[in-house]
């Protein structure tokens, strides 16, 4: 029930078709190809995170929690550009998100232009602990600029609370989907406790030859 997301955040299923879907798999590889390609991103010593990660635009940096132009902690690669293609089926994303956040929520969102996208890329045991969103800038965090995010591939439990404590609410998202968080709802604490391997659809895999896993893509204004 859709009517039942907190303000601010607004989930649009099936937004992406299987051909966009399989666009943005293609474009993916081919920039993994490069420096700058997947890794296993690490808070330090025996810290790692249990996904892989890309990082377009601009280096998110889990030691400093920080934005940086290069992959200090790792091998100094540095980021490919946001391709167009993906810069833009953001910003349409957003725009059809927050007509729907006026119209139903009756809450006003700032558009977005992103500067990193960060690909998250969740294997069987795949996993994102509870978090806020905040190492962008704290004029972005402030006026609520929204987060952009695509799922790609398996379904995955995706959980939300306002507060740390509150019981969190639970979201299945699916291959396809585009959920947007924005204004009052920034800030919210999220994450990823599961994903069900075996559950992409058919036609993406086929087109694709991808495996099990699950795709997310995050786009944030800094
Ligand atoms: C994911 N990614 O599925 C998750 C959730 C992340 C992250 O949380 O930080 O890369 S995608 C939905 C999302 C994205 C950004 C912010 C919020 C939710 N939020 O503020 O709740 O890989
Ligand atoms: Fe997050």
């Amino acid at each position: 029930d859709p009517s039942s997301l907190p303000p601010g955040v607004v989930l649009l299923r099936g937004w992406l078709s299987i051909e966009e879907q399989v666009e943005v798999i293609r474009v993916l590889r081919d920039l993994g190809k490069g420096p700058g390609g997947f890794y296993t991103p690490s808070y330090g010593p025996g810290q790692s995170m249990h996904l892989r990660m890309m990082c377009l635009g601009k280096h998110w940096e889990p030691r400093s929690h920080s934005y940086e132009d290069v992959r200090s902690s790792h091998d100094g690669a540095i980021p490919p550009m946001i391709p167009p293609i993906l810069h833009d089926a953001c910003v349409k994303a957003a725009e059809q998100c927050l007509q729907v956040s006026q119209r139903e929520q009756g809450v006003r969102m700032p558009s977005i232009s992103p500067d990193i996208c960060l690909v998250n890329y969740y294997e069987k045991s795949g996993r994102l602990g509870l978090h806020q969103d905040k190492d962008e800038s704290s004029d972005s965090l402030r006026q609520g600029i929204p987060v952009v995010s695509f799922s790609i591939g398996d379904t995955a439990d995706f959980v939300m609370s306002r507060t740390h404590d509150e019981e969190p609410q639970t979201l299945q998202l699916c291959s396809g989907d585009a959920l947007v968080f924005g204004g009052p709802s920034r800030m919210i604490y999220h994450g990823v406790p599961k994903v069900y391997p075996g559950t992409a659809p058919a036609q993406l895999l086929e087109a694709t030859g991808m495996r099990a896993g699950r795709i997310n893509l995050t786009f944030r204004q800094l």
